[in-house]
């Protein structure tokens, strides 16, 4: 509770504040904090006598600004706070010192946000802690600007906050029908599908702080795998919705004709992203320092050096470090490096030579419309990786980043039939079952999914500033499928027990004019759904799989809690303090994963969509990665997408295997793929969207 009243309405000053009441009265601010070598000195004394940290670093983003993880100078700011709160030598100091109005309420709110929830994740002794959604802390940065007005109005005329009367949002509130592109926006402007951003992020952010020297396992693997995987799943949607596949951005000089008006404002509705008319084409940036924020200069000449160079470094198979060092781009670690190289990260080979594409592609794109800032224009969605995804060039662009990496994966030898074989194990059959459990009676059809529309229940005041007095829940529309299950069955043809791996990934079949894909186009559109271990026994095997348990996704309940199963909004305590929230209110620190309502694509109406269904079974003994003996197997949910924290990514092939490399030329369909290897196996199945409300609850 202490934690989420930090996270109470982060643009007001907590203090003087009428109307909370703050709740730090035991925790004593250490007088000789910092204690650790290597903070900064003490500075000033704060109002009650307390010495507190030099923040002038972590000031030269005022509050008040948008925040971007993209930029150098606006990250060296957050990591210097995340600094200081990891350097707390206990967490109650920690919290206490966030707590300090010289600090909550002296630098920016983003980055306050930022840091407190990067220090909270990194710290090993706060792990237990929780932090509140990130759509409940910035709502500004989800709905549109009329919520904040209705909610407004809502709370002066004292509405009660029933369940039955929501502000209800649109949702197609960007834009009109008339806009191809809207189509989409029930992906682009998923509140879990932007807080599952904006928490990989946070997890592996391109600066370590503090003692952290090495980078997460595969990191830079991750941060190719994660964004290659939305784009399939983006291209799946588009497909569904009678579009074609994401075209690359590469050509730089080429105007930007797919609009984005974000009508997004930040909580006091000063302050408002700026809109991306049509037409408009990138330009060097030169932003001066203002005040005391820092500026920013690059030119999109600067981006293309950099491209040609990382180009040149996957042709020739190797990096070149600052130091003359070179780095073999090969099978095993290419990827990661070139992933740390291109985002790029504090662990790229030579960051002066590589330079920052794909971050300085955000900021490019995100100062498009005022690139000197001469008319005082905030930045664009694409600046903040809470919004970057609603904005439809961030596929485009990340289509561009993308294709680096399959120009490297185009250089190494197709898999070996070693490699995708695995002696003694034949998939036989894979089919997928609707969960009958509503309904035991009904004998619904096999290898069909249902998706439609849910509705959603979430909570506002934590993240709008004059609502201090009063609940405001907003709902919303989303997203989901019906429960299913995955039936497979598998042969063990050796004497003695086996641990497999099965792979599960799905792909959309032909294109949105009912072409059929290509194996070498189908590829790069194979979503992954599931990846886990069973044992099978000599003989034939029937494993059985919940949807709910894909190693992508995190739980229903930690994205959103369902419209009637919420429980009546929280009584307010005299001083607007929630007294007591329940835990399905909050998001548990391993927030990172895909949403479970999202983990299949929508498909289309009656009668559905088809895709192909593929499993694969490999060794556990071969792909099997151990972790030391302490290990705590830590926000392991979504594995697949966000790895698991503190730890090595539990499976030792490729992310994406085994569609991430180009196959042998010889391979022209999937069918001849398949047709090789007995432990895989396809099927079709379809997705059938149902335009209306469907009801689901989470499997029990
Ligand atoms: Cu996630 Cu570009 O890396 O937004």
């Amino acid at each position: 509770r202490k934690i989420l009243n930090l996270y109470e309405r982060v643009s007001q000053p907590l203090s003087p504040k009428p109307n909370i009441t703050f709740e730090f009265p035991h925790f004593v601010f250490p007088t000789d904090f910092p204690t650790k070598p290597g903070l900064p000195d003490p500075g000033t004394a704060s109002t009650d006598g307390l010495n507190i940290p030099e923040l002038d670093l972590v000031k030269t983003v005022p509050r008040g600004r948008l925040f971007s993880n993209f930029h150098p100078g606006h990250r060296e700011a957050a990591h210097t706070l995340v600094r200081i709160f990891k350097d707390a030598p206990t967490v109650a100091d920690m919290l206490n010192l966030a707590a300090h109005p010289d600090v909550r309420d002296a630098v920016n709110e983003h980055i306050f946000v930022y840091a407190l929830s990067a220090a909270l994740i990194q710290r090993k002794d706060a792990r237990s802690l929780r932090l509140p959604p990130i759509y409940e802390i910035f709502p500004g940065k989800f709905f549109d600007t009329k919520v904040r007005s209705e909610a407004q109005i809502n709370v002066q005329q004292q509405k009660e906050p029933a369940i039955k009367e929501p502000i209800i949002i649109d949702k197609n509130f960007a834009a009109t029908n008339r806009v191809v592109e809207n189509k989409l926006s029930y992906f682009r402007e998923d509140l879990g599908i932007n807080s599952h951003h904006w928490h990989w992020h946070l997890i592996f952010p391109v600066e370590a702080t503090g003692e952290i020297i090495n980078p997460p396992d595969r990191r830079g693997e991750l941060f190719y795998y994660m964004h290659q995987q939305i784009l399939a799943r983006y291209d799946a949607e588009r497909i569904a919705n009678g579009l074609a596949r994401v075209t690359s951005y590469h050509d730089w000089d080429e105007p930007i004709m797919e609009a984005y008006f974000p009508k997004l404002t930040n909580a006091n509705g000063a302050i408002h992203w700026a809109s991306r008319p049509a037409g408009l084409v990138l330009k060097d940036i030169n932003i001066p320092d203002e005040g005391v924020e820092l500026g920013i200069e690059f030119q999109i000449h600067n981006l293309e050096l950099w491209r040609t160079r990382i180009l040149h470094a996957i042709h020739k198979g190797s990096v070149v470090k600052a130091n003359g060092e070179v780095v073999q781009l090969d099978e095993t670690t290419g990827t990661n490096t070139l992933g740390e190289l291109i985002e790029a990260s504090q662990w790229s080979a030579d960051k002066l030579f590589y330079g920052d594409l794909h971050n300085f592609g955000h900021i490019a794109v995100c100062y498009i419309h005022d690139p000197d800032r001469s008319h005082s224009e905030n930045m664009g969605v694409m600046g903040d990786s809470v919004t970057a995804m609603r904005d439809p060039i961030f596929y485009r662009w990340h289509k561009f980043i993308d294709s680096l990496f399959q120009q490297f994966k185009a250089t190494l030898n197709p898999y070996t039939a070693q490699q995708l074989t695995l002696e003694g194990i034949t998939v036989n059959n894979v089919e997928i079952r609707r969960n009958t459990s509503d309904n035991p009676g009904s004998n619904p059809p096999k290898n069909l999914i249902i998706t439609g529309w849910q509705e959603s229940i979430v909570e506002l005041d934590r993240g709008l500033d004059f609502s201090s007095l009063r609940p405001v829940q907003a709902r919303v529309t989303h997203l989901q499928h019906e429960d299913f299950s995955y039936r497979i069955q598998v042969t063990n043809s050796t004497k003695a027990t086996q641990e497999i791996v099965l792979r599960i990934f799905l792909a959309p079949i032909a294109d949105e004019a009912g072409r059929r894909f290509s194996f070498r186009e189908q590829r790069l559109l194979m979503i992954e759904l599931d990846k886990f271990v069973v044992r099978v026994t000599p003989g034939t095997n029937i494993v059985k799989r919940k949807s709910d348990d894909s190693s992508v996704t995190i739980p229903f309940e930690r994205t959103f809690r369902d419209l009637e199963a919420a429980a009546p909004a929280t009584p307010l305590a005299p001083g607007g303090v929630p007294t007591d929230l329940p835990t399905d209110r909050m998001t548990n620190f391993c927030g990172c994963g895909w949403p479970d309502h999202f983990l299949v694509p929508r498909g289309a109406p009656n009668p559905g969509m088809p895709f192909t269904l593929f499993v694969m079974a490999t060794s556990w003994k071969e792909d099997r990665v151990v972790n030391g003996e302490d290990s705590k197997k830590l926000c392991r949910n979504a594995a697949s997408y966000c790895g698991v924290l503190d730890e090595k990514y539990p499976d030792k092939r490729p992310m994406g295997f085994p569609f991430d490399r180009p196959p042998d030329k010889m391979i022209t369909t999937l069918a001849k793929f398949v047709e090789k290897s007995p432990n895989m196996k396809t099927t079709e199945i379809r997705i059938q969207f149902e335009d209306r409300i469907i009801r689901r609850f989470p499997q029990q």
